[in-house]
């Protein structure tokens, strides 16, 4: 009992309140004449019965000798200090560790400590943490801008006049855009050569051979494309980059996004500009020489940046020779 004596002194000695063996199921709690060694021998007994019970996951790790968990134990101090009542019990030679009993909480992560935090629906839950959830997963919304700490660095350039990415033309090799949504559409690039009134805006509609607008039904910049104000749709052959599916404003928005307007998410580079070049049809897939013509005609319209998506399928083809003519003759 040389043990238990041990442990009544500790408590007496700390003015500790004792409530409970940590890990023991409620059957083994101790009682005040428990013997460690006692105790000792039922935890390694309760511990053999789990392993029997569960049979495969014991296989999984069979030579594992499950550490002693008999005597960690939770008890009340009457100290002011928790974190200074534990450093004295740790300070004790008969406790091998103790520490705070933490107060835990779910893994809400907390908004970086920075002056801007912008206001997108998306991005902030009350404006204390990351949102997180809003389609029932069970991570942050926008995982991968929290990743990049983009809060971060934004505060590093709090004015959008003195951002980096501003007005950089970003393609996106994709199914096209919706170009009038309300979280994109001051971001989408505008053709200055088909601008015919130069206002920075598209005007009118595409009626030709009726001229509306900016569609006047000719190719002003001589580029072998009539009236791409928006862009260019590789797949149709038209000016139409309207998306037909889904994922061009999907992967559009996660750069380009407009940042700070109560609205949506907010892309990566929020004052960055997207050129819409539709490369794949409703269904998500076309050629990849279509993709090739597709990602030139983005870098001759300036683009910095450039982002498709069937691109890996599309190298893989390359190099198998029975495919490459074929990919390669058509565009
Ligand atoms: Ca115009
Ligand atoms: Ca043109
Ligand atoms: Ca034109
Ligand atoms: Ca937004």
């Amino acid at each position: 009992m040389e043990d238990q004596q041990v442990f009544q002194e500790l408590i007496d000695r700390h003015k500790l309140r004792f409530t409970r063996a940590l890990f023991l199921p409620k059957r083994l709690q101790p009682g005040r004449g428990s013997a460690h060694a006692e105790l000792r021998a039922q935890w390694t007994d309760h511990v053999d019965k789990v392993r029997r019970k569960h049979p495969e996951r014991s296989q999984a790790a069979p030579e594992v000798e499950v550490p002693d968990l008999s005597t960690v134990y939770v008890v009340e101090v009457d100290a002011k200090s928790t974190l200074a009542a534990a450093a004295e019990l740790a300070a004790d030679p008969h406790v091998i560790y103790a520490e705070p009993d933490y107060i835990g909480s779910i893994d809400v992560t907390p908004l970086p400590n920075v002056p801007f935090i912008p206001n997108d629906r998306y991005v902030t839950q009350n404006q204390t943490h990351w949102a997180e959830g809003a389609w029932g997963q069970t991570f942050p919304d926008l995982w991968g801008v929290q990743r990049m700490q983009v809060l971060e660095s934004w505060n590093l350039f709090p004015s959008p006049a003195n951002d980096p990415g501003r007005n950089v033309v970003i393609g996106d090799v994709d199914t096209g855009l919706d170009f009038g949504h309300q979280d994109i559409a001051a971001n989408v690039w505008i053709n200055p050569g088909e601008d015919i009134n130069g206002n920075g805006i598209v005007d009118g509609t595409n009626t030709c051979p009726v001229p509306n607008g900016d569609f006047n039904c000719v190719d002003n910049d001589s580029n072998g494309y009539v009236d791409d104000i928006r862009g260019w749709n590789f797949f149709a052959n038209t000016n139409n980059v309207f998306d037909d599916n889904v994922h061009g404003t999907h992967t559009a928005g996660t750069f380009s996004a407009r940042r700070n307007n109560s609205v949506g998410i907010t892309g990566v580079a929020p004052n960055s500009r997207v050129l819409v070049v539709k490369a794949f049809d409703g269904g998500g897939s076309g050629p990849c020489s279509t993709t090739a013509t597709a990602l030139r005609y983005a870098a001759d319209r300036g683009a910095g940046v450039i982002n498709t998506v069937g691109g890996t399928r599309c190298v893989r083809r390359r190099r198998t020779p029975r495919f490459m003519p074929t990919a390669w003759v058509q565009s």
